[in-house]
C-alpha cells in the first residue's frame, strides 16, 4: 500500500466522519478505518515485511495518517455533542419572563369585606379601632359586665371553656361576645388619662371573633361581632339611634332601610334594645333579622370602667358581622361563610 492510498484513506475517513449524522454512525465509521480489521490494519501489518530502509518512512506516514484521522474523528465528535446540546436547549427552552400558568387571583372573604367596611365607616366619624383577646377571663366576659352569677350564658352549654384557670381560679373561656372589650378599652383609657382633669370621650369599636355553643342557619359556634362604645358626659340613647342608623345607611348604601329598635334586656345596659333589619331582597325578602344588641351602658359597668356613673354616660352596641353580611348580599344561610366553597366565595372576589 503506497502513500497515495494512505492519503485516500485519510480523505475518505474525513468524509465519512463528516457525513455521520450521530455518534453511533461516527463510531461505525471509526471502526471501518481504525478497527482491528479496518482499512489501516492491513497497512500496519505490511510494515513489518518492508525493507529496513523503507520501514521508517512508511511508519511515519502511517502514524501521521492515524493522527490526522483521529483529529478529524475528535473534531466530529465535538461537533455532534455540541449539536445535541443545542437541540436540547432549543427543545427545553423556557421563557422565564412569562407569568405562571393558571395563577388565580385571590379575593377578600365577604366577612372581611364587612369588617373593613365597618372600620372605614366608624373611623370616618372618629371611632378608634381596638383589638383584644379571644380567650377571656370570667371577670371580663361576665362579672365586669354586671352579668349575674347564675346567668345562663355562664353555663357549660352556652360557653366554650378552656382547660386553664385565671388568677381567681376560674376557668378561662372563649369570649361569648366582644363586650369585654368595653371594659378592657375603657379601663386602659381611664388609666392613661388618670391625671387629666377633663377625661376625653371614649369612642371605640372592637371587631373580632366570638364563640358560643350555637349552630343553625343563623347561628354558628364561631362568629364575628363588632362592639361599639361611646362614653362622655352627655351621650344619650338618641345618639345611639342616630349613630347606628347612620352607620346602617352607609353600610347598606340606602336611605330606605327598615330598622327596628326592639326593647330587650342585657345586664350591662339599661335601657336595652335589640336592633333588627328587614331583608330587602333575596330568598328572605321581607323577613326581619336581629343584627345587634345595644343600650345605654349600665351605671355598674361605668363604675367598672373606673368612672363615676353620676358624671359619665353613654351607649354600647354589639352587632353580628355574619348577620350584616347576610342582609347586605341576601344570603339565607350563614354556614355558607365557613364552608370554604369557592363557587360561593368567588361571587365576592
Ligand atoms: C350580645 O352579644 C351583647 N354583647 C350585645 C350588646 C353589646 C348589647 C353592647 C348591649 C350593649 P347578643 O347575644 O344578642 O348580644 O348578640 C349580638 C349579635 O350577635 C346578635 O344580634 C347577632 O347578630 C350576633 N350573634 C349572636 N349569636 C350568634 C351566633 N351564634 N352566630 C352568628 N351571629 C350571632
Amino acid at each position: 500500500m503506497g502513500s497515495e492510498e494512505l492519503e485516500a484513506i485519510v480523505a475518505r475517513a474525513a468524509a465519512d466522519f463528516a457525513a455521520a449524522p450521530d455518534p453511533a454512525a461516527l463510531e461505525n465509521a471509526k471502526a471501518k478505518v481504525l478497527g482491528k480489521t479496518g482499512e489501516l490494519a492491513a497497512f500496519r501489518s505490511s510494515l513489518g515485511s518492508l525493507p529496513a530502509e523503507e520501514r521508517k518512512a512508511a511508519g511515519q506516514s502511517y502514524n501521521s495518517a492515524v493522527q490526522r484521522i483521529e483529529n478529524s474523528l475528535e473534531q466530529r465528535r465535538k461537533q455532534l455533542a455540541l449539536a445535541k446540546l443545542e437541540s436540547r436547549l432549543a427543545e427545553e427552552a423556557l421563557d422565564v419572563t412569562l407569568p405562571g400558568r393558571g395563577r388565580a387571583r385571590g379575593g377578600l372573604h365577604p366577612i372581611s369585606r364587612t369588617w373593613r367596611r365597618i372600620e372605614e365607616i366608624f373611623g370616618s366619624i372618629g371611632f378608634d379601632v381596638a383589638d383584644g383577646p379571644e380567650i377571656e377571663t370570667d371577670w371580663y366576659n361576665f362579672t365586669a359586665l354586671n352579668n349575674p352569677e347564675n346567668h345562663p350564658a355562664r353555663s357549660m352549654q352556652d360557653t366554650f371553656y378552656v382547660d386553664l384557670k385565671d388568677a381567681q381560679g376560674l376557668p378561662l373561656l372563649l369570649r361569648t361576645h366582644t363586650s369585654p372589650m368595653q371594659v378592657r378599652y375603657a379601663r386602659a383609657w381611664v388609666d392613661r388619662h388618670r391625671r387629666t382633669a377633663a377625661m376625653p370621650p371614649i369612642k371605640v369599636i372592637a371587631p373580632g371573633r366570638t364563640y358560643r355553643v350555637d349552630s343553625d342557619a343563623t347561628h354558628s359556634p364561631m362568629f364575628h361581632q363588632v362592639e361599639g362604645l361611646w362614653i362622655d358626659e352627655d351621650i344619650s340613647f338618641a345618639d345611639l339611634k342616630s349613630v347606628y342608623v347612620d352607620f346602617l345607611r352607609r353600610f347598606f348604601e340606602s336611605d330606605e332601610l327598615r330598622v327596628r329598635f326592639r326593647p330587650s334586656y342585657f345586664p350591662f345596659t339599661e335601657p336595652s334594645a335589640e336592633i333588627d333589619l328587614q331583608f330587602a331582597s333575596g330568598p328572605l325578602q321581607g323577613r326581619w333579622l336581629e343584627l345587634s344588641g345595644a343600650g345605654q351602658v349600665h351605671p355598674q359597668v361605668v363604675r367598672n370602667f373606673g368612672l363615676n356613673p353620676e358624671k359619665y354616660i353613654g351607649f354600647a352596641f354589639g352587632s353580628g358581622l355574619e348577620r350584616l353580611t347576610m342582609l347586605r348580599y341576601g344570603i339565607d344561610d350563614l354556614r355558607l361563610f365557613f364552608d370554604g366553597d369557592l363557587r360561593f366565595l368567588r361571587q365576592f372576589a
